[in-house]
């Protein structure tokens, strides 16, 4: 159930279509004079879509709390329905990424929810970082890489069954991260424990169907603070080039030191054909899980502008995995999450601003200055009339969160769905 109908909808657009337009037009104005067509950027920004994690639309914490908000999804019927809403309004999410566990259904019941809301099935996450019930073997020592082969054999087992259920659903993808690593140095042996992983990681990639890709993220460090068996883009890019054509690096902004340079990364893995994917996020610190763009646009910015420098040169894979993977704590999880959509349209819009003949010229010409002023003048315009025309000409809404907010989604949901217990679950 949602209530966002197609009335709400029609009657929100229709006091904001005036201006809506007004601004289209004199931003379509400004960019014909750069000799850019605003129909042709709002036709490619509008065909973005970006995968809702299930999992980030409850609240999240951290391992101290967790302050439950109201009307939290209970199970993940109720997760398929926020994320319907957050579709309805946007048009920039269309697909779901489940995690198992904890989304663990009835394929056929999870075929049918998802196409109630038009909805598909994005990558699979399997989850080996932390113990199940009735789990035979423990993760604390690590799972994919863990010195007990039946240890191994378990979490390997895991992963295929995540394959099973997605194959049930439609999914075509398996996404793998694994906690595996070390907190004290001399706890494990640096080189065997990667080779038990890759071993691991060989058994599940030999089993995945032929249309499937694997991708695997790598993190810096957490839960594993002295070393991590898959812990940055190098040790990911060997990892996809051992196990075959269908494994991928997956890139999470916040799986990096501050100030990593990820487009550089980005540039790395799409020269050798092994990027997979994204999961969007912003951090401060480390890997905080901050709404996507919430503290450095222009990252987020300069990673699209490699995508479209990729395209433009006829080498960007089509089936990237653009997933939004967040915690949101202090927010409501649905408004942060249409925000976040909207945001990575808005690095998408804004780098396909970027005048890449003026551009190719500066760097041939080693004009510094003006080549960085061509990134700058296409990061400084004001695209959100190109963002809001491509909603309102989808059906969408032309202001995503004050129609969410009018809705009363929030009020209606939290009378069906009792309060979750506050507790410390942390979401990684
Ligand atoms: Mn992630």
């Amino acid at each position: 159930m949602n209530n966002i109908s197609d009335s709400l909808i029609h009657s929100e657009n229709e006091a904001l279509k005036a201006n809506a337009t007004t601004d289209y037009e004199a931003l379509g104005e400004r960019l014909s004079r750069r000799g850019v067509d605003i129909q042709a950027i709002t036709d490619k920004v509008a065909a973005f879509g970006v995968a809702v994690p299930s999992w980030g639309v409850g609240t999240g914490g951290t391992r101290f709390a967790r302050f439950p908000g109201m009307g939290e999804p209970r199970d993940i019927f109720d997760k398929l329905d926020d994320c319907g809403v957050i579709n309805r309004l946007t048009g920039a999410t269309p697909s779901v990424s489940l995690h198992i566990p904890w989304d663990i259904a009835s394929a056929d019941d999870l075929r049918a929810k998802a196409q109630q809301h038009g909805l598909r099935f994005d990558a699979m996450n399997s989850n080996t970082f932390q113990d199940q019930q009735q789990q035979t073997y423990s993760y604390k020592f690590g799972s994919l890489s863990h010195t007990n082969a039946a240890t191994r054999q378990q979490a390997i087992e895991h992963n295929l069954a995540c394959i099973e259920l997605g194959v049930a659903i439609g999914s075509n993808a398996l996404t793998v991260w694994v906690g595996d690593g070390s907190n004290f140095p001399g706890q494990t042996n640096l080189t065997s424990q990667f080779e038990r992983y890759l071993e691991s990681a060989q058994t599940i990639y030999n089993s995945l169907p032929a249309d499937w890709r694997l991708y695997t993220e790598h993190k810096i460090y957490e839960p594993a603070f002295y070393s991590t068996v898959v812990q940055d883009w190098g040790t990911n890019y060997l990892i996809a080039q051992t196990l075959g054509d269908r494994a991928y690096c997956l890139v999470d902004l916040g799986h990096h030191a501050p100030n990593v340079n990820i487009e550089m990364i980005v540039a790395r893995l799409v020269q050798f054909q092994k990027l997979g994917g994204f999961h969007f996020n912003d951090s401060k610190y480390g890997d905080d899980d901050l709404d996507t763009a919430a503290i450095d646009p222009f990252r987020l910015f300069l990673i699209f502008n490699e995508l479209v420098d990729a395209d433009v040169r006829g080498k960007l894979d089509k089936n990237l995995a653009h997933m939004l993977d967040q915690s949101h704590n202090v927010t409501d999880p649905i408004e942060s999450l249409m925000q976040s959509a909207m945001e990575v349209q808005r690095a998408y819009a804004q780098a396909l601003l970027v005048d890449r003949k003026a551009l190719a010229d500066f760097q041939q010409g080693n004009d510094v200055l003006m080549a960085a002023q061509v990134l700058k003048e296409a990061f400084r315009t004001d695209v959100e009339p190109i963002l809001a025309m491509g909603r309102l000409q989808k059906g969408n809404a032309i202001n995503p969160v004050a129609a969410y907010r009018k809705s009363g989604y929030r009020q209606h949901v939290a009378e069906q769905r009792p309060e979750v217990a506050a507790g410390s679950s942390g979401i990684v």
